[in-house]
């Protein structure tokens, strides 16, 4: 059975259930019940599994998302996302690693509830699925073995530069660096094993993960981008906007009462805060993320 059957015989037993449950409700409807009312108590936000939220992630995004040594998901993404989401009375989340090229299509698919991958907010993305407000204004950053490795300069004309397909980072280079030979991967581990056996000569991706796996190999950055225009953002399928502003209202919540800020300090310390993310009385405080 291939994807397309899958989501078909998806579809038609959700079509299947959907009119079951429509013809009880009609019936109950009847007896003068109010069938209608108490299903949306029971489950508010439209999950798929009422009580639980799923999650479509990525595991290797450290540190905004991935799975620590036990195998459990973490990072700033993760922790925030489990704090706006106990906020609206959701404690019971699971996270799945997926490869990021399918991850919107996921949601949108009603496969998972939420993407939480540190995903830039984009009008090409909301094609397909809508967005919570943003919480995350960063940079991209092209990493390699050393400066001499790649020409920035020469838009990295004549270098293998991988991306993880479906980033933004892999946007941005077809468009601006189109004399390089883009090498596409599914994930950010092998894309950095590619570099680091030297069949690639820099890596494109999200400037904190970048800095760790500085941290953990001898690479350098060469080049920081601002993506400042395409905050991240939560994915939830279109039209579910009761879930969507109950997240929406959980992160206004978090970055009024210094949690955003507190959770952003412990996973990326030493960034620039982004004033518009901090208690409204701290805001003048904060550096502007162009310094
Ligand atoms: O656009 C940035 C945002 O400003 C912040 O720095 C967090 O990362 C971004 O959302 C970009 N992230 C990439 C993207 O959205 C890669 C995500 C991934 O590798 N899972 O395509």
């Amino acid at each position: 059975m291939d994807g397309n059957d899958m989501t078909t015989t998806r579809f038609s037993r959700r079509a299947a259930l959907f009119s079951a449950a429509t013809a009880i409700t009609l019936v109950l409807a009847g007896c003068g019940s109010t069938d209608t009312e108490s299903d949306s108590a029971d489950n508010p936000y439209g999950l798929i599994t009422p009580g639980q939220i799923s999650v479509a992630s990525v595991g290797d995004l450290k540190p905004y998302t991935f799975t620590d040594a036990s195998g459990e998901f973490t990072g700033f993404d993760v922790e925030l996302f489990r704090d706006v989401t106990a906020r609206a009375g959701i404690d019971e989340v699971t996270f799945t690693g997926t490869d990021f090229s399918g991850l919107l299509a996921a949601v949108s698919n009603e496969q998972y509830d939420v993407g939480v991958a540190a995903i830039g907010i984009t009008d090409d993305r909301k094609q397909t699925v809508d967005f919570s407000s943003g919480y995350l204004a960063g940079f991209l950053t092209v990493l390699a073995k050393d400066e001499s490795a790649v020409s920035y300069e020469d838009a990295l004309a004549g270098s293998r530069l991988g991306v993880v397909q479906g980033t933004l980072q892999e946007t941005y280079a077809v468009e601006n660096f189109p004399e390089a030979a883009l090498v596409r991967f599914p994930d950010n581990n092998a894309a950095i094993s590619a570099l680091n056996t030297g069949s690639i000569d820099a890596h494109f991706l999200d400037y904190e993960s970048a800095k760790a796996y500085i941290e953990q190999y001898d690479l350098t950055d060469v080049k920081d981008i601002p993506s400042f225009d395409a905050p991240a953002g939560f994915a939830v399928a279109k039209g579910n906007d009761a879930l969507r502003e109950a997240l929406d209202e959980g992160l206004a919540a978090a970055m009024e009462d210094g949690t955003w800020k507190e959770l952003y300090q412990e996973w990326f310390p030493g960034s620039p805060l982004t004033p518009q993310y901090l208690p409204k009385a701290e805001q003048t405080e904060g550096a502007s993320p162009t310094s």
